[in-house]
């Protein structure tokens, strides 16, 4: 048991602009439930429901968490306001669209003027991944267990392009 996972709170918040995002950021939180750290996962919206997401950005540093993923699509500014009203870590992913492909979503969430920054993963399912990879790397600074178990997956992932390399070899 690593030291976050002894809290009961949860230490990360994935939130994210519509439902519709659920399934590409289940993967973000498949990756925390591996690495045991306790999260819980929003929908709000930062121009549907803008009220909500003041509520919940400014928040979330007294109620416990310590890091937010922030996914959105389109004109993707949720991960930007929620910087905004927080000094907390925020690690925004850009969901993939119909109409333009996720470049979209990208451009909106990296190009933060200076001042409040956004750290921005890839569009999807990759960057769904990395944020929570992210997410441990920043809270495996103070958690040595944690910082053991990241080594542990990569070096999983390692032996697996390994079989795979000697796989293809062999054909
Ligand atoms: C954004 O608009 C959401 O984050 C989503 O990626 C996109 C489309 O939302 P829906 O129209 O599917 O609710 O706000």
């Amino acid at each position: 048991m690593n030291d976050i996972e002894k809290q009961a709170s949860p230490t990360v918040a994935i939130v994210m602009g519509s439902k519709s995002d659920y399934e590409v950021m289940k993967e973000s939180a498949a990756l925390l439930e591996e690495f045991m750290i306790p999260h819980e996962v929003r929908v709000i919206s930062a121009h549907r429901t803008p009220d909500a997401a003041h509520t919940f950005a400014t928040g979330a540093e007294t109620g416990g968490i310590q890091l937010i993923i922030a996914a959105a699509g389109k004109a993707a500014h949720l991960a930007g306001v929620i910087a905004a009203l927080t000094t907390l870590p925020v690690l925004g992913v850009p969901m993939a669209t119909s109409d333009l492909g996720g470049l979209d979503s990208l451009l909106s969430t990296v190009q933060m003027p200076a001042g409040i920054p956004v750290g921005t993963t890839a569009i999807g399912k990759a960057g769904a991944k990395n944020a929570a990879l992210l997410a441990v790397s920043i809270l495996a600074l103070s958690d040595t267990s944690l910082r053991e178990d990241l080594k542990a997956y990569r070096l999983k992932m390692r032996a697996e392009v390994e079989a795979a390399d000697a796989e293809i070899r062999e054909l």
